[in-house]
């Protein structure tokens, strides 16, 4: 239990079309949580230049985010919308948690890894430090919950450790500067300025997997369009997409368990139960002994009823942008007044003078 004030941040990076993984996974429980939480929502443009540093059109790519949160429901004006470029804050705190954070903690994240590849000392640093940079879009609003898809899981684990870092190596600082504030960690009672961060993962989706390989999360930066469901696709594609989709070519089991070593059966139930908020057992009790042409189009049907309004809407806010730049810059504004009151009392803590 902390006595921080709780709120929610997360981020979803302008790198290519939304799809239905960062749907399900992130922006869904965007939207859940606002309603009884202080919530900031970010487009995390800066570490869109950290595997690609050239992307056309990035601007419209970072609008394109803004506009699918606000036609998934989240409201710019209680809660923040904004893109991290526009406060730059969060690159001044990522420079000091770079001093935190040790190079071996970075070297083992398994996205360094993957997105890396063989040829690690190729890589920009900004790949390397994307964490770093993480945990400051966090913790430069003392945020103290990240809805965020099961891979994001290690990250959120060393943003907690970066704070622990910090609160330690500085604990004398922060009690002479007054700044600090008691939270239990575990057992144990501590005082510290940065909260630990509390990862919300769960859900009914919290790793939606490739539609062309079910061993695979479904992602922005496949080669294959066919792997993914995009926000802006359309009904024929989504239908498409789902027909073509790989499956074994046994039928559906009656119980979850028959769902064991069968990835991409799995998924396609997996899908279907966050979209119609149902259990996967439930699914089953309807779909179990019918086979895949059976199911995929019931699912590409409710695929399209869920995901079309929010098309819809993301079409019509992209068609005049001026909207949606109004709502960024003001979200800008107001996520930058915070940043600052933290950051001048990081400044005090570190001993920078100002
Ligand atoms: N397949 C997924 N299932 C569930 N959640 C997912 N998320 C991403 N893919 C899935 C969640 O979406 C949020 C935003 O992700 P991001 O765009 O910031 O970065 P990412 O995780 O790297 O997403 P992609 O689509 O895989 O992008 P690329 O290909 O550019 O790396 C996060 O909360 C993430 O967990």
């Amino acid at each position: 239990m902390t006595t921080f004030q709780p709120l929610v941040f997360s981020g979803v990076q302008p790198t290519g079309n939304l799809h239905l993984g960062n749907y399900l996974g992130a922006i869904r429980k965007f939207v859940a949580l606002q309603d009884n939480n202080d919530c900031i929502y970010c487009v995390v443009d800066l570490h869109a230049i950290t595997a690609q540093l050239v992307h056309d059109d990035l601007r419209n790519q970072i609008r394109s985010i803004a506009a699918a949160f606000i036609a998934s429901g989240i409201d710019p004006v209680k809660h923040i919308v904004f893109n991290q470029s526009a406060v730059p804050q969060h690159a001044e705190l990522a420079w000091i948690f770079n001093c935190v954070a040790r190079i071996g903690w970075m070297n083992r994240m398994t996205q360094f890894k993957d997105k890396a590849g063989k040829d690690r000392e190729n890589a920009s640093l900004g790949l390397l430090a994307y964490p770093s940079l993480m945990a400051a879009d966090i913790l430069v609003y003392r945020a103290t919950h990240v809805p965020v898809g099961d891979d994001q899981k290690q990250h959120l684990e060393l943003a907690r450790d970066i704070a622990q870092k910090f609160n330690i190596d500085f604990q004398q600082k922060i009690r002479e500067t007054g700044t600090g504030v008691d939270m239990v960690v575990g057992e144990e009672p501590i005082h510290g300025y940065f909260p630990l961060v509390e990862p919300l993962i769960e859900g009914p989706a919290p790793r939606v997997m490739s539609l062309k390989d079910g061993t695979k999360k479904m992602s922005k930066s496949d080669p294959s369009d066919l792997s993914r469901i995009n926000l802006m696709d359309d009904a024929d594609t989504i239908l498409k997409k789902i027909r073509k989709a790989k499956t074994d070519p046994d039928s559906l089991p009656s119980e979850v368990e028959g769902l064991k070593g069968r990835p991409e059966a799995e998924n396609l139930v997996g899908i279907y139960a966050a979209l119609a908020d149902r259990t996967k057992d439930d699914v089953l009790q309807e779909f179990g002994g019918q086979q895949f042409s059976a199911f995929k189009p019931a699912l590409a049907d409710l695929a399209v009823h869920v995901l079309s309004p929010i098309t819809e809407e993301m079409r019509r806010l992209m068609g005049d942008t001026t909207h949606i730049d109004a709502i960024l810059r003001d979200g800008g504004e107001r996520a930058r007044a915070r940043a600052e009151k933290v950051m001048a009392e990081v400044f005090d803590i570190i001993g920078f003078l100002r």
